[in-house]
């Protein structure tokens, strides 16, 4: 019996830590698809808006600037449209990739939603954001154009105060006539969200 017991008790031990790790990679897998955009394999919404309440928590303790950017491509239903849904979904997955190439390792794009993505650019003021945005727009491929809103962190507003004043800019960028990066106007007193 004992002798069995010298054989049985390490086989399970080894059994048992084979499992363990084989359940930990499955679990930082799972972990790594619920923040990744399976089309164009950028962060999607839910790992950008982690990573930006982490940029505005180190904005806060150290007091550098935070803008964030929203990126619209322009009649994107036409292209569609004119060449089929394969083709938007490729200049989807080329758009991140180019744009990834022009941003610094520190800047974190997403893929927001359909055809918009949005940028964490950290330790910069709005007008250097705006620059960013303007060289990422110029690399959006197949003769397409995008539109873009950019904020700046005010310091103390709610994260969803300062999307929906980028959402506006964005919004504005459009009515202007698109193919713009329009900056988002700081909150007066008395305003709210939206
Ligand atoms: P606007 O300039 O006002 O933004 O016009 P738009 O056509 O880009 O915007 P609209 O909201 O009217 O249409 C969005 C289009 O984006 C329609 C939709 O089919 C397309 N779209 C969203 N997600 C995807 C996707 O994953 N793949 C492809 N190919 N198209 C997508
Ligand atoms: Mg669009
Ligand atoms: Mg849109």
């Amino acid at each position: 019996m004992q002798p069995l017991l010298f054989v049985l008790v390490p086989l399970l031990a080894a059994v048992l830590c084979a499992l363990e790790i084989h359940h930990r990679r499955a679990r930082r897998r799972l972990e790594r698809l619920a923040r990744t955009d399976p089309l164009t394999g950028l962060p999607n919404r839910r790992a950008w808006h982690e990573h930006l309440q982490r940029e505005i928590a180190r904005s806060m303790r150290y007091g550098s600037p935070v803008s964030v950017g929203l990126v619209d491509l322009d009649h994107f239903k036409v292209f569609n449209d004119r060449h089929g849904h394969q083709a938007g979904d490729r200049l989807l997955r080329a758009l991140g990739g180019e744009a990834n190439e022009r941003l610094r390792a520190t800047d974190l794009l997403a893929r927001y939603g359909g055809e918009e993505f949005a940028l964490i650019l950290p330790g910069c003021p709005i007008e250097r954001a705006h620059d960013i945005v303007e060289r990422l727009r110029e690399g959006v491929p197949a003769d397409q154009t995008c539109s873009a809103g950019v904020a700046m962190w005010d310091g103390r507003e709610t994260l969803d105060d300062l999307m929906a004043r980028a959402d506006t800019a964005l919004y504005e960028a459009k009515r202007k006539g698109r193919n713009r990066t329009e900056l988002a106007h700081h909150r007066r007193n008395g305003d709210s969200a939206g």
